[in-house]
């Protein structure tokens, strides 16, 4: 299986880990401990050492309950850290944005994916990311971040998640993304409750059964803190079984905090599989 986002083609025949770098005060695991530019550019080279194989660049958090951050303050976030980067690295820098002027920013930057939780549903949003050569991530959410959490309902959570996703693929291509440059996400934790993130990642392989590259970010959500009692900072074991499982249904990308154990749990998944 491949992608092909910018001027990067992936070989997703084995799954690969995309680091997070969060490059906000209010960010829900880390605290903000990376909102510097330089911070995040460090955490960012580190996470390559580890061997992340994209790195998700974010400037406003999406967590439940979050609040929008205006438009010139993600920019001034994000952009230095991308231009950073892309100076630097051989991986593909990812944007984490819904907002099509960050998104536009950001690929001239040197960014090639664009991660948009939404699903390209934004005004324009469509529109910017066809007209350049990145790849997108096409995700799930019931609702926005302010209020997913509060009620969310479903007849059969894995059918509504696999149409809405098909139907977002299509009017991509109808909007001039070919195939190869989407990937698809279920959004575990986006606006829905922990027995529908359970049911997703048990019946993960008919999401990807589409074809499509199927990411997984399931990195210390409260979905593992429900099951586990642990806090937010004490869920890197159960990260870890998530991701392995995600990675075992065939999910092809998994975005992940803990980028070194994630990477050694993965070379197990690729020893078995192979
Ligand atoms: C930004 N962000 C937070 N969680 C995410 C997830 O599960 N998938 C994607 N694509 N982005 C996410």
């Amino acid at each position: 299986m491949q992608f092909t986002c910018g001027k990067f083609q992936l070989d997703l025949t084995r799954p690969i880990v995309m680091g997070i770098v969060n490059v906000t005060p209010d960010s829900f695991s880390d605290g903000g401990k990376y909102a510097a530019t330089d911070l995040a550019i460090r955490h960012g080279l580190d996470l390559i050492a580890q061997g992340a194989g994209i790195l998700d660049i974010g400037g406003e958090s999406t967590r439940p309950g979050a609040d929008p951050v205006p438009l010139s303050e993600e920019l001034k976030r994000v952009i230095p850290v991308i231009e950073g980067l892309a100076a630097q690295i051989e991986v593909p820098i990812s944007i984490d944005t819904y907002k099509p002027e960050v998104m536009k920013a950001a690929v001239a930057a040197g960014a090639s994916i664009v991660n948009d939780v939404f699903a390209l549903q934004e005004p324009g949003a469509l529109e910017t990311v066809a007209a350049t050569d990145a790849g997108v991530c096409l995700m799930h959410s019931q609702g926005r971040p302010q209020t997913m959490q509060l009620d969310p309902q479903y007849q059969n959570v894995v059918a509504e998640v696999i149409d809405f996703l098909k139907a977002r693929m299509t009017t991509a291509e109808q909007a001039g993304i070919p195939r190869n440059r989407i990937m698809l996400d279920p959004g575990f934790g986006f606006g829905k409750r922990s027995a529908h993130n359970l049911k997703l990642l048990r019946e993960l392989q008919q999401l990807c059964a589409i074809g499509q590259p199927v990411l997984a970010g399931l990195s210390r959500k409260s979905v593992l803190g429900q099951v586990t009692g642990n806090d937010v900072d004490a869920r890197l074991h159960s990260s870890i079984a998530a991701a392995v499982i995600a990675a075992m249904k065939g999910a092809r990308i998994i975005r992940v905090h803990d980028v070194k154990a994630t990477v050694d749990a993965l070379k197990i998944v690729t020893a078995v599989e192979n």
